[in-house]
Parts: structure tokens; C-alpha cells; sequence
């Protein structure tokens, strides 16, 4: 089989076994602008949005990728050789691939390369809605003080620097104020992030850094931009040489980025844009009055399920969520945690079937097909479990509930954070905070209480007796007896006796 490389002028040359983009890209304008295009991007919004442009009376709902950071070089290098396009792989259940070529990114910007370029695109009249997938960690709250943090080198040099910014808070700001005195409209701000409540921090951030940066502009923005919150599910691994390889061989396309995911998508959003939006719906996405539900849901059921199938598995040995959730032991464990410490903080979901929910979860988790990288699932914990585990844990300190299991992972995660596993191997670790998370452990092994004073993750979680106590036993027993071992007595509900 001939291959062509992936761009605008092979599409033709493709047979049909792939699907393309039957809609003219070049009659297509940008009225979105997003920010992070990442995996999860290209499987999730740029999928929806591509699906709707199939109506090829839309014509206005096209993205434009920013690549924000100097990290971000090489998708935008890719996207550019590929003229915005590139494959999505969805791994199905049995095995099978459905692929297709996504053409919704028709336009591409690499920010620190020319952020004048991306400020103009964003102070756009074509653009009324900016998307983010920036991370948990790109919103820079700081969990220690619940505010906004200003003490990051990099904000402080967007408040010297606001023509060339390097956060988005700095392009937000100078986009803003660029349309407000040329007479234009102002635009939504939708966050696609795992953040509870992700508009209302998006909207918190901004306001906080524009008090600073341009306090004048601040009544504008109230009046003038949305900031709807949003859910988002896929699960997104990284993309391998042999998720490359394997499109090679299985089509005719070369594409040196394609994007690999699950079958499963969802995507719920609080119909608030201020500027108009595309009809999501008519593509599979839910609007909905309130997602508040809905988010805490998904952050507490998936996102915590992965970080705790993440953190034990890799203290194991294991490389992938489904070898971990394949475990039964861990499974189990996984259970329990589901059903005891985080379903009665949900309180009624309308309309949901939690228990169906949750084994769809262990379903997900456990495509085979997916490789699911305990990596990425563990990289950046720090900034993950402050929002996907610690608010049930806080919750149930208040309310007097179990929060054993809960300890038990964040005991384990205070090890795997030594950076070796229980086979004496080294563990990757990927974490802003890594020095310091480091250092805290290594205080760990002799005085385990110490890795909870890192008041960023964890604020003031160390104050609490039974949080502290379950921790420390559980700490001591990991040593003693290792995960597993744990687990298993755990999930027999001897481990009180070992
Ligand atoms: C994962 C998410 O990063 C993580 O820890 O839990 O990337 C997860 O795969 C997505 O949120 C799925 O929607």
C-alpha cells in the first residue's frame, strides 16, 4: 500500500477506508481560539467540532490552535506540516480501530514565537468563544491560600510585559482589552479542564490577575464575558511509536501525531456563551443548567478512580491502568473507595444511574486496547489530587464518613514519591513540584507525618487526627506488608488486626 503523508492536498489521494473531512476547510472561518492542543483537545472539542461541521452550512465554527508554551513546539511543527490535520484512532472494545482525519483545527499559532499574533487572532471579531485545556495546574490557584498566586515567576512577568505575554492570563487580559476599545464584543471563556467548578476558577483567576494587570477593565469583563462550566471525558493516552507504526501499516496515511482514545465521550456544558456558540448538541454534547453535578461526579469517580488505580499500580510495578485495574485486589479496593468514601458525597444525581456509572468506569479502565500510561495518569499528582480526591476527603471529615481508603492512597503516593517501586525500581516522576515532593518523602520514611505538611497539595489536611492516623497506618503497613498485601487485608476488613 502507497502512503501519503497526512495534508490538505493527499486527502483526495486517500481511499475511502479512513474518513475524511467531507466539508471545504478553506471556506471555514475560526470563531473559536483554543488554547492547549494536546491529545485531549483533538479527541474530544476538535472531534465534536469537526463532526459538526459536516453541516457544511456552518462555516463559522472552525478552532484555531494556540500552542502556548515553548514545550508546545512540536504539535504546532506538526500541525503545520499536516496543514492542521490529523488522525484520530478510537480503540474499540474488541480491539478494532475506527479512524478518521479531524479537519476542524483549519488555523495554528505557536505563541512564544509571535504572541502579538496570537493576541490580534484572540481580539478577533470572528472569535466569540476561547477554549482552554491549559491543565489542572495552568490555573495558577494555590491551594495553600485559595487565591490566585502571584508569587509565579511567569505571572510576574506578564504584568511587566503585557504586549508578549507568556501566560494565558496575560493573553486573556490583552486580547480583553484590545476589543473593548475598539468598540467590539467581548467573547466566552469556556475551560474544558478536570477542575470542579472549572468556569467559576477560570473567572476567579482572570479577575484576580486583571485587578492587578489592568483594574480599569474589570467592569467590562463582568458584563462583557462568559464563563460557562463544563465537563469533559475521554480517556486520552499519550501517543506512541507504535500507535504511529500501526496507522502506517493499517492505512495509507503517515501522520507523525495521530490522537488515540476510547470509544466513550461525553461532554456536558452550562449553556452560558455570551458571544453564541456552536450547536454542540447536535453532535452529541449535553447542555445543561446546572453541571456542578455532573463535574464532581466525573473528578471523583473517574479522575480520583485513575490516580488511585495510578499510584497503587505503580508502586506495584505495573506500566498500565488496565494491569492495575485487572488486579483483583486493587479493583476491589477500588470499589470500596467508590462506594463508601465518594458515593455519599453526590448526594441525588437526576437522571443518573451511579451504579451503572461507576461499572462502566471499571469497564473503561480496563480496555486492554487503550495502554493507558500509569505515567501520565501519575505526572502532575500534585496538582491532580487536590481536586480529584482531597474535596471527598474534606467532605467526609465534616460529615463524619469513612475516609480510610482515601488515606491509604495518599500513604501510598507519599512512597511511590521516594521515586521507587516495591521492586526496587525507579519510578518516573513528572511533577512541578517534584523537588519538593521528593524531599518530603525522603523525611517520610522516618517521620510519615512530614509529607503532608506540603500545604499546597494539601492545606490543612495535617491538622486532622483521624485523617493523620488513618495515614500513618496505613504508611506503616505499606512498608511492613506492601501494597497488595494491604490491599487483600484491607479488602477481607482485617487490617485493623495486622
Ligand atoms: C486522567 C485524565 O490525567 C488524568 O489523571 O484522569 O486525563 C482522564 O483520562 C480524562 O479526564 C478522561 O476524561
Amino acid at each position: 500500500m502507497t502512503n501519503y503523508k497526512l495534508n490538505s492536498k493527499n486527502l483526495s489521494k486517500l481511499t475511502k477506508q479512513v474518513a475524511i473531512p467531507q466539508y471545504d476547510r478553506s471556506n471555514v472561518k475560526t470563531g473559536i481560539v483554543h488554547v492547549g492542543i494536546g491529545g485531549f483537545h483533538r479527541s474530544h472539542e476538535a472531534y465534536y467540532t469537526d463532526q459538526l461541521l459536516h453541516d457544511e452550512s456552518i462555516t463559522e465554527w472552525g478552532i484555531c490552535g494556540i500552542a502556548l508554551l515553548d514545550f508546545d513546539s512540536k504539535i504546532y511543527n506538526t500541525l503545520k506540516e499536516q496543514d492542521g490535520l490529523y488522525t484520530l484512532i478510537v480503540k474499540e472494545l474488541d480491539g478494532s480501530l475506527t479512524k478518521g482525519v479531524i479537519g476542524s483545527i483549519v488555523d495554528y499559532m505557536f505563541a512564544p514565537e509571535n504572541p502579538s499574533k496570537v493576541i490580534e487572532k484572540m481580539a478577533s471579531a470572528d472569535v466569540k468563544i476561547i477554549t482552554l485545556t491549559i491543565t489542572e495546574g495552568g490555573y495558577n490557584y494555590s491551594e495553600a491560600t485559595g487565591e490566585f498566586d502571584f508569587n509565579n515567576p511567569l505571572i510576574e512577568f506578564d504584568l511587566k510585559n503585557p504586549q508578549a505575554p507568556k501566560t494565558i492570563f496575560g493573553y486573556l487580559t490583552q486580547a480583553l482589552k484590545l476589543r473593548k476599545e475598539r468598540g467590539l464584543a467581548g467573547f466566552t471563556i469556556q475551560s474544558c479542564d478536570n477542575i470542579q467548578g472549572n468556569g467559576h476558577m477560570t473567572k476567579k483567576m482572570l479577575m484576580s490577575y486583571i485587578k492587578k494587570a489592568q483594574p480599569e477593565l474589570a467592569p467590562w469583563i463582568l458584563s462583557n464575558v462568559s464563563f460557562p462550566n463544563s465537563m469533559v471525558d475521554r480517556i486520552t493516552p499519550a501517543t506512541s511509536q507504535s500507535d504511529i507504526i500501526q496507522l502506517q501499516e493499517t492505512s495509507e496515511i503517515d501522520d507523525a501525531w495521530p490522537v488515540v482514545c476510547e470509544p466513550f465521550k461525553q461532554w456536558v456544558i452550562e449553556d452560558d456563551f455570551i458571544a453564541g456558540r456552536p450547536a454542540w448538541e447536535t453532535v452529541g454534547a449535553q447542555f445543561v443548567e446546572d453541571v456542578v453535578p455532573y463535574e464532581k461526579m466525573k473528578l471523583s469517580l473517574l479522575n480520583a478512580g485513575h490516580s488511585v488505580l495510578g499510584i497503587l499500580g505503580a508502586l506495584i510495578g505495573y506500566n498500565t491502568i488496565d494491569e492495575s485495574v485487572h488486579n483483583k485486589a486493587i479493583r476491589t479496593f477500588l470499589n470500596s473507595y467508590m462506594d463508601k468514601e465518594v458515593t455519599p458525597i453526590l448526594g441525588d444525581l437526576e437522571g443518573i444511574d451511579l451504579y451503572k456509572y461507576k461499572q462502566s468506569l471499571l469497564q473503561r479502565f480496563g480496555n486492554i486496547y487503550i495502554k493507558d500510561q500509569i505515567d501520565r495518569i501519575c505526572s502532575e499528582s500534585s496538582a491532580k489530587i487536590p481536586i480529584f480526591i482531597l474535596p471527598t476527603v474534606n467532605t467526609q471529615l465534616q460529615e463524619g464518613g469513612s475516609i480510610e481508603y482515601a488515606a491509604f492512597v495518599i500513604a501510598a503516593w507519599a512512597i511511590y514519591s521516594i521515586g521507587i517501586d516495591e521492586k526496587g525500581e525507579p519510578l518516573l516522576i513528572k511533577d512541578v513540584l517534584e523537588t519538593i515532593l521528593k524531599e518530603k518523602a525522603l523525611v517520610a520514611k522516618n517521620d510519615p507525618a512530614s509529607f503532608l505538611e506540603v500545604e499546597s497539595v494539601f492545606g490543612k489536611l495535617k491538622d486532622s487526627k483521624k485523617f493523620v492516623d488513618a495515614y500513618l497506618n496505613a504508611y506503616g503497613n505499606i512498608l511492613k506488608y506492601g501494597v497488595e498485601e494491604c490491599i487483600i487485608r484491607m479488602n477481607d476488613k482485617v487490617l485493623n488486626n495486622i
